[in-house]
């Protein structure tokens, strides 16, 4: 308020306030118009809080008028004095004292007027003189722009006239400290209002306040997988946040399909290496993303085993090949192979056999081969080299006598007899007839055998050959030959047709016996010549 509003005030009360007699009666209007102002610079003292005591009576009056309406406050002021209620009294001594508080110290002052009905306003100015200097906080922070678990270094820089003896910090998440010099970690990013308190050493307080921004970390993208079929892929979400947590996901299989799950699945349809995107969002906005590449291989991820036979094993007769398979999916089947001949399906699948007949390839070293299959890809094959060994059993053959031929009496029987292995390896070759017992032939791939036909029946026989190579027999060798003893002459049998010429004899013997009689009867007759007559007419 300036001089001129004191000045406009005064004409008012002028105005207002009718012309009385002598006091004690009061006027109508009757003020006391103050003043105050700071010692040595004589600036108004605004804002100083007035308090206006009657000495005689002890009463405080409250009825008062300050700048810009506030009651109770210096600079310019009115003590209203028609309140009568509170006993003011011409005569009176009032004391007006005005304490003030501004950034650097505390001020007082105070003054006295006795009452004076006999005008309507009175005037009193009270000056304020300092009492004490209150301490002028201040302080920064390094770094300036802090984020997150950023170590932050406060450093005080208050001032007082005196000393300050004390420090109180508020950081504004509920934490404190009493040092001069304290450091702070935020653990969340926002912002803080920081509050310093310093007492001096009269026990002046006073206190600062400063925002401070504590600025977001952004988060970490991460994640790993696990490749969970062959061609399905179960992805972690592995990402972190220092100060919050990721809220949003976003995938990229790098197959042309996305997902915004935290923790995915994805089947691919085609083995290859894929570019997988993560990219997140943390609870404060900020984004952080990874690619990682991923490799999804046909054959990886089944396998077989062929558990017999093992390496360089030696096999003959028919083996039962076994092995088993591995895959987290089911296998459909398992394929075995025998050198370059075709794929056979083997029975069973995680443990599977393969009845193999070896004799159907040649002796010597082989390769087995195995693969399984999944109903979508197959396993790497797995092979194991075997070494096959199987004899071979001679062949032989009878040569002479042919097939259905006579024989008769001591016959030689001859053949060939052979073995694959080596004709070295044929041991002997055996001969018998009508399953009769065996008998050894002379020689080996060139036999003969001397059969003596004479102890057997005439007609029809059964040879019988079989050679040995020192493992096994042959096959035998059948042969069909007639057995036919009999003397003959121009081809009939010796017997009949000598029987034959005897009988003839012997009846013509007999005959001549029969005529030699008659012949003889005749004689003996009377005539002797009809008698040799007669009979020669029998004749
Ligand atoms: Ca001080
Ligand atoms: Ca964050
Ligand atoms: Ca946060
Ligand atoms: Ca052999």
């Amino acid at each position: 308020m300036s001089v001129l509003n004191m000045v406009i005030i005064f004409v008012i009360f002028s105005a207002l306030v009718p012309a009385y007699g002598q006091p004690p009666d009061p006027p109508q209007f009757h003020y006391i118009v103050g003043s105050a102002t700071y010692e040595g610079n004589g600036s108004f003292a605004n804002g100083g809080l007035v308090t206006v005591t009657n000495m005689n009576t002890s009463e405080t009056l409250t009825d008062i008028v300050g700048v810009s309406g506030k009651s109770n406050q210096s600079g310019w002021y009115l003590v209203n004095l028609l309140d009568l209620s509170q006993g003011y009294r011409h005569g009176d001594i009032i004391q007006i004292l005005i304490t003030g508080t501004n950034n650097f110290s505390d001020w007082q002052g105070d003054n006295t007027i006795t009452i004076d009905n006999t005008t309507f306003s009175q005037i009193v100015h009270v000056t304020l003189n300092s009492c004490s200097y209150i301490p002028h906080p201040s302080f920064y922070w390094t770094p300036l722009s802090p984020s997150t678990n950023d170590t932050i270094h406060f450093t005080d820089f208050s001032s007082d006239d005196g000393s300050i003896i004390s420090w109180m910090w508020e950081f504004g998440d509920g934490t404190t400290s009493y040092l001069k010099n304290p450091v702070h970690i935020y653990t969340d990013n926002g912002d803080y209002q920081v509050n310093l308190t310093v007492m001096d050493n009269q026990e002046n307080i006073a206190t600062l306040s400063k925002s401070i921004h504590i600025t977001n970390l952004p988060p970490h993208a991460n994640f790993s997988y696990t490749i969970s079929n062959i061609m399905t892929v179960a992805f972690m979400d592995m990402s972190w946040d220092m100060d919050g947590t990721a809220v949003e996901w976003y995938w990229e299989f790098g197959d042309g399909h996305t997902s915004v799950q935290q923790n995915p699945g994805h089947r691919y349809e085609n083995p290859g290496i894929y570019s997988v995107y993560l990219c997140i969002r943390d609870d404060d906005g900020d984004q952080a993303h990874i690619t990682h590449d991923i490799v999804l291989s046909q054959e990886s991820h089944i396998t077989v085993t062929i558990t017999y036979p093992p390496a360089s094993e030696q096999l003959n007769g028919t083996k039962t090949l076994r092995g088993n398979t591995d895959s987290i999916v089911p296998i459909q089947r398992v394929d075995i192979k025998i050198d370059n001949g075709p794929w056979q399906e083997a029975t069973g699948t995680t443990n599977w056999t393969y009845l193999w007949n070896t004799k159907e390839v040649e002796n010597g070293n082989h390769i087995l081969y195995a693969r399984a299959y999944d109903g979508n890809i197959f396993s790497p094959i797995a092979s194991v080299m075997t070494e096959v060994y199987n004899n071979h059993p001679a062949t032989l053959s009878i040569t002479k006598p042919q097939e259905n031929q006579t024989i008769k009496g001591k016959t030689t029987i001859q053949g060939w007899a052979t073995d694959k292995d080596g004709n070295a390896t044929i041991q002997n070759v055996d001969l018998r007839v009508d399953a009769g017992n065996w008998a050894t032939a002379l020689g080996t791939t060139v036999w003969l055998y001397e059969l003596n036909t004479s102890a057997l029946t005439n007609g029809y026989h059964t040879l019988e050959a079989r050679a040995y190579d020192g493992i096994e027999y042959s096959e035998s060798y059948f042969l069909v030959i007639k057995v036919d003893n009999r003397d003959t002459v121009y081809g009939f049998d010796k017997a009949f047709v000598y029987g034959g010429i005897a009988s003839i004899l012997a009846f013509m013997v007999a005959l001549l016996v029969i005529v030699a009689v008659l012949i003889r009867d005749k004689t003996k007759d009377k005539s002797h010549h009809k008698t040799k007559s007669s009979q020669k007419k029998k004749i």
